[in-house]
């Protein structure tokens, strides 16, 4: 069995209901090891671009025996399962279900890049896995979760407030 890490993010609709048709989903095909808090998020969007609801996001660690990409093209047929349009980058969505880290595995290629490119830039991301995975480290750059939230906070950001999320399992 294999580890990884997804992040979940979405802000149209009834996310937290979509959050957890989209947790019945992933149990096909992962076993669930560890559900972070919720939390809910200011968009983070261009510069210049339209106003955007708040988020919700969260970060499920599962383990399975599918490859990275088998694992992720799962991922984006979930997403398409939950009315996910990819009309304008980083634009509003119902649901996203981004593949963060799988074991060690650093990978550059378009279409599947390891660890995710933005994890260490983004609370929204970094949060919800300390809360399931304090001990990880950055396979690449083998930064620890508190540095990069610590480099983070320095540069002026924010923490987010986590809440209890009453997942049906
Ligand atoms: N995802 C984005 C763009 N902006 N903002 C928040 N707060 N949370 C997200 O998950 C998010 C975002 C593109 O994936
Ligand atoms: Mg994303
Ligand atoms: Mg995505």
């Amino acid at each position: 069995m294999n580890s990884a890490f997804i992040a979940l993010g979405g802000n149209l609709g009834n996310v937290k209901q979509t959050f957890q048709t989209a947790y019945d989903a992933l149990k096909r095909t992962c076993d669930i090891i560890a559900v972070s808090k919720l939390y809910h998020t200011p968009a983070l969007t261009f510069p210049n671009s339209a106003a955007q609801p708040d988020y919700w996001n969260a970060a499920i660690h599962v383990q399975t025996e599918l490859s990275p990409s088998a694992l992720l093209a799962e991922l984006h047929s979930i997403e398409d399962q939950h009315g996910r349009k990819r009309i304008e980058h980083w634009g509003s969505r119902t649901l996203d279900l981004d593949l963060i880290a799988y074991e060690q595995v650093i990978s550059t290629q378009t279409a599947l890049k390891l660890p995710h490119p933005e994890t260490q830039s983004r609370l929204f991301v970094l949060q919800p896995l300390l809360d399931i995975a304090p001990s990880w480290v950055h396979p690449a750059t083998g930064e620890s979760l508190s540095t990069m939230i610590t480099n983070l906070m320095d540069a002026g950001e924010q923490l987010h407030k986590g809440e209890a999320w009453q997942l049906q399992h």
